[in-house]
């Protein structure tokens, strides 16, 4: 059975998790990174040299990188093509929107994540905020335009391209800061929003200063 090695509320786990509901993947999560440790033993840097999260073991194969994971996963569960591109140009362009969002949008999103959620209320820098915000909205505009004119990230539905977008748009806009409207990536957010298994592996609480993160953490592992 395929095993998972995450915490339940890493940003990057949350892709992962969601394309094994989409895919109904039988597995088996264990607990590992954050306030459960588990990371830097020899075993698990065995497995995944650099201690970070999520890592899956499939028989005796391991993968991290949790994009490549997203697209191992579809490969080899998704008969039904229910999330894999049906042919090798949708597949390139899944594959350009996925490096795009782990290289461009979501070092953004993370940053201010961190200046928010992980970081106590008198400690945060607003003009790091502010700052970060306007880099991540310019961004996506570039995601509003597209969605504008396809829907979805790659073809007319949902596909392994919108996988690692959704849970950054879900804590986007569960942040408290006032933002832009864009109404694209609204209309493609609610269509996700009705979807089974994004509400349960991405629409759960994640806090909105370190001690709620911690609690979130253990509550909704
Ligand atoms: N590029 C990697 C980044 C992995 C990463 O930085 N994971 C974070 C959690 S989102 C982590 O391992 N944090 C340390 C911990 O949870 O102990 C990926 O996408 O999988």
């Amino acid at each position: 059975m395929l095993g998972v090695y995450s915490r339940r509320n890493a940003s990057n786990a949350l892709p992962v998790m969601w394309t094994i509901g989409e895919l109904s993947i039988p597995h088996i999560r264990h607990n590992v990174g954050g306030s459960f440790g588990g990371v830097n033993t020899t075993e698990y840097l065995r497995m995944n040299p650099n201690g970070r999260i999520p890592t899956i073991r499939d028989n005796d194969f391991v993968l991290w990188e949790s994009n490549a994971i997203v697209r191992y996963l579809c490969r080899r569960y998704d008969a039904e093509n229910l999330l894999l591109p049906c042919n090798e140009q949708q597949y390139a362009l899944a594959d350009q929107w996925m490096d795009w969002h782990k290289t461009t949008l979501y070092p953004i999103y993370i940053d201010l994540t961190w200046a928010i959620v992980r970081t106590e209320p008198p400690l945060r820098d607003h003009a790091l905020i502010e700052s970060l915000q306007s880099k991540l909205e310019s961004q996506l505009a570039i995601l509003d335009t597209h969605l504008g004119v396809n829907g979805y990230l790659v073809g007319h539905q949902l596909s392994m391209a919108d996988i690692p977008f959704g849970p950054l748009v879900y804590r986007y806009q569960k942040l408290n800061l006032e933002k832009k409207e864009f109404a694209n990536i609204q209309a493609w957010f609610n269509s996700l929003k009705e979807r089974p298994a994004f509400q349960h592996h991405v629409m759960f609480e994640f806090g909105r200063n370190p001690a709620e993160w911690y609690r979130f953490e253990r509550e909704y592992s």
